[in-house]
């Protein structure tokens, strides 16, 4: 197998700039630490102000070598370290699972407004949901990576989405998403219905949540203080 591969022209160049390719997934692997951790600072001061967390989980991903060459290849592109950069954007992969539908805009709008982030784009599927019934905020967004001699600044797909998104992609995406499978016209309907059926349950926990933030914003700290301390 490994010899198969070297000697493909295509990944004998790739090889030779083995170190180059190295280095760059370090700066992916950096760029998701990176924004990971203004996720996280942005969680704790949710947490503090409303005293629940906007974010239920974070993932995240490096796009394997074989993905990245797979994509490369269908765009017709040269598989160069440089060709990658300029052309892939979902090598550094960040998918964070929000409670509710307003955590999803708050986080992004808070991403935004930070003097390091830059947005390159941003799909929102959850205002216009994919004709299957995705739904899901994606953001391509560079940050700065600074290493001990060097600065680069790295894109990072962000995907935001609530818990019953997630449910519902994940299952799709073991039933049909880039799958053979021949999904007929009434499989598509019922994944749409049940797309459908999460978007009602994500309104209505919404509605619920407003009610509770603005309860709680209301109580100053010293409210709260004094309930935890004398009940
Ligand atoms: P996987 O299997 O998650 O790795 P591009 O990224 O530019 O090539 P595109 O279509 O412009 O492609 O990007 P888009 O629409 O932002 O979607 C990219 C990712 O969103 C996909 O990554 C999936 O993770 C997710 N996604 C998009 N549409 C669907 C869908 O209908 N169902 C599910 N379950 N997920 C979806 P990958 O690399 O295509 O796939």
């Amino acid at each position: 197998m490994l010899k198969t591969l070297i000697s493909n022209p295509e990944v004998e160049g790739f090889l030779e700039s083995t170190y180059d390719f190295a280095k760059l997934m370090t700066f992916y692997k950096c760029a998701i630490m990176e924004v990971e951790t203004k996720l996280n600072v942005l969680n704790e001061e949710t947490s503090l102000k409303f005293d629940r967390q906007p974010i239920n989980s974070i993932q995240s991903r490096l796009k394997s070598l074989s993905g990245i060459m797979k994509k490369l290849r269908k765009k017709g592109l040269p598989m160069t370290p440089e060709s990658i950069e300029a052309n892939i954007h979902d090598i550094a992969g960040i998918r964070v699972i929000c409670s509710f539908k307003d955590d999803v805009y708050a986080l992004a709008q808070a991403l935004e407004r930070q003097d390091d982030v830059e947005i390159l784009q941003i799909k929102d599927y959850i205002k216009n949901p994919k004709e299957n019934g995705y739904r899901s905020l994606h953001m391509i967004i560079s940050v700065p990576v600074f290493f001990e001699k060097e600065t680069r600044k790295m894109t990072v797909e962000v995907q935001l989405r609530t818990i019953a998104m997630d449910s519902w992609a994940s299952l799709e995406h073991q039933l049909n998403y880039k799958k053979k499978f021949n999904f007929t016209q009434e499989m598509r309907d019922e994944l749409k219905k049940c797309a459908d059926l999460s978007a009602e349950l994500d309104q209505k926990m919404n509605v619920l949540k407003t009610q509770v933030d603005t309860d709680r914003e209301s109580n100053t700290f010293l409210d709260y203080l004094n309930q935890e301390l004398f009940g």
